[in-house]
């Protein structure tokens, strides 16, 4: 342990020397930490790092430059870099069990695509120089790269839909995996809400996807590897899990079994910045058959390693280690079922009914309201959510019907079953008493919103009443 005063120490150390070149940004980072300890943070891919882990990104790592892989570079001097990039990816081996880390991806974006160019390469570029016998790209025949430059953007994917939950990295137009992959989508079963494994099987059959992926960034239930890896195999297709979201309850060992997607697929990328609790980066994790390919990230996909957000991935790794860490990720999901169920019982309309994992979908036309409308009138209570689309949404992508809450956050901060129970209540009252809104020509509006200011200020007073006794890092005062 850190003698009792070293966390406060380092931040207010750190503010003074930043203040003396440039104060608005020592204030706005000042600011940052006082919003963050007064909102009901419930955005589901937030959550709050430890010190140890912000502290180890604030230094002279951010200055080195490190392209290629441990003992590989093309810069010199990388002996520290090598140290702590080793030890991150050692850490995220044992505590998921692969075989293979690659810990420099700097987003989930980017893990995603390191992912796609390594099974791109795996399966179209190095059948495609064999047959032309030679080694490399680059000796390619200009006839030969033409047909490879082809080849390398006409394969199939098949994800989940993006209103079922799926994420817009896993083939959709607005991200570059929409332009590299012809990809068609699974959805869920239109009553239940779920997963319907025979129906991705038959997508499967029909589509003979390249790479079928599981994964999500609003589904609140569980997904089956076990069985999705056998709708890959019978198709020869790559089977990649995209587990941003949920790398928390995996390391925590609240998802095992079929549920844990390491032992089922051939890839798996993550963030490490959600319920995982660590700096903002990605992360991927393969077997000894992609290891190469994947290692190629830098510079095939990615710019430069960020050597201090490795540090940080490092530390947070090592947290993720410690016993504790798995009664952190069991509380987690405990904390989003007991949400889930104060919502249902004041009569919410949530999508599949509840929750199996850290995240809660209120199709918020129960409440008569779009989502942005909902998500507004909740942040002018001090209840931070978003917006997002249910299944079949009516109102699409911009406007959407849902609001996606989820824990991890509010479970770092130590709040459990009963406050959320409280925050049901609060967000219940919030929705219930806010009604849609008219554009100034009198028809309906889908943004805007009537809630009564008084209404709001009460309930942002609760929010914070309910936090007074969970206080955002203890440890550190920066006055
Ligand atoms: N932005 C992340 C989320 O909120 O789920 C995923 O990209």
């Amino acid at each position: 342990m850190p003698s009792p005063n070293a966390e406060s120490t380092a931040f207010r150390s750190a503010l003074e020397v930043i203040r003396a070149v440039e104060p608005r940004v020592a204030d706005a980072i000042g600011a940052e930490l006082a919003d963050q300890r007064e909102s009901l943070k419930l955005i589901a891919s937030e959550n709050y790092a430890s010190p140890a882990t912000l502290l180890a990104m604030g230094n002279w790592f951010s200055d080195k430059y490190a392209e290629g892989t441990v003992g590989r570079r093309f810069y010199a001097g990388c002996q520290n870099v090598d140290t702590v990039e080793a030890l991150a990816a050692e850490h995220a081996k044992e505590l998921f069990g692969a075989a293979h880390a690659y810990v420099q991806p700097h987003s989930g974006i980017d893990a995603n695509l390191v992912a796609f160019w390594a099974v791109l390469a795996d399966r179209v570029e190095a059948p495609a120089l064999k047959k032309a016998q030679v080694r490399q790209v680059n000796d390619l025949t200009e006839q030969d790269w033409f047909t490879l430059r082809r080849e390398l953007g006409n394969q199939r994917m098949l994800g989940m839909s993006l209103d079922a939950g799926g994420h817009l990295t896993h083939g959709f137009r607005p991200n570059i995996s929409g332009k590299m992959f012809d990809q068609r989508s699974y959805g869920t079963d239109p009553v239940t809400g779920l997963v319907d494994y025979d129906k991705v099987a038959e997508a499967a059959r029909e589509f003979k996807p390249m790479i079928l992926v599981a994964g999500y960034s609003a589904y609140p239930r569980k997904v089956n590897f076990r069985i999705m890896r056998e709708i890959a195999d019978s198709v020869g297709a790559t089977f990649m899990v995209d587990m941003a979201h949920f790398a928390g309850l995996v390391a925590g060992k609240v998802f095992t079994g079929d549920f844990d997607p390491v032992p089922h697929a051939h890839i798996v990328t993550t963030t490490t910045h959600k319920s995982l609790r660590g700096p903002r980066g990605g992360m991927v994790l393969c077997g000894p058959e992609l290891a190469d390919q994947v290692d190629r990230g830098c510079p095939m996909v990615l710019g430069g390693p960020l050597p201090h957000v490795m540090a940080a991935k490092a530390v947070a790794l090592a947290e993720a280690r410690r016993p504790d860490f798995a009664g952190y990720a069991q509380r987690v999901v405990d904390n989003a079922q007991a949400l889930a169920e104060g919502l249902l019982r004041r009569g919410a309309k949530l999508v599949t009914g509840g929750t199996d994992n850290h995240l809660v979908l209120i199709d918020v036309a129960g409440y008569g309201l779009t989502g942005r409308q909902a998500e507004q009138a909740l942040l002018d209570s001090g209840i931070v959510t978003n917006r997002n689309s249910v299944p079949q949404d009516p109102n699409g992508a911009w406007y959407t019907s849902g609001i996606r809450i989820g824990t991890p956050a509010l479970t770092t901060r130590g709040l459990g079953v009963a406050e959320m129970d409280a925050t049901a209540e609060l967000i219940h009252t919030v929705l219930g008493r806010t009604t849609p809104g008219s554009n100034a020509d009198g028809t309906p509006s889908k943004a805007k919103y009537v809630l009564d200011p008084a209404l709001a200020d009460k309930v942002s007073r609760q929010a914070t009443d309910l936090l007074s006794a969970f206080p955002l890092y203890p440890s550190i005062t920066l006055a």
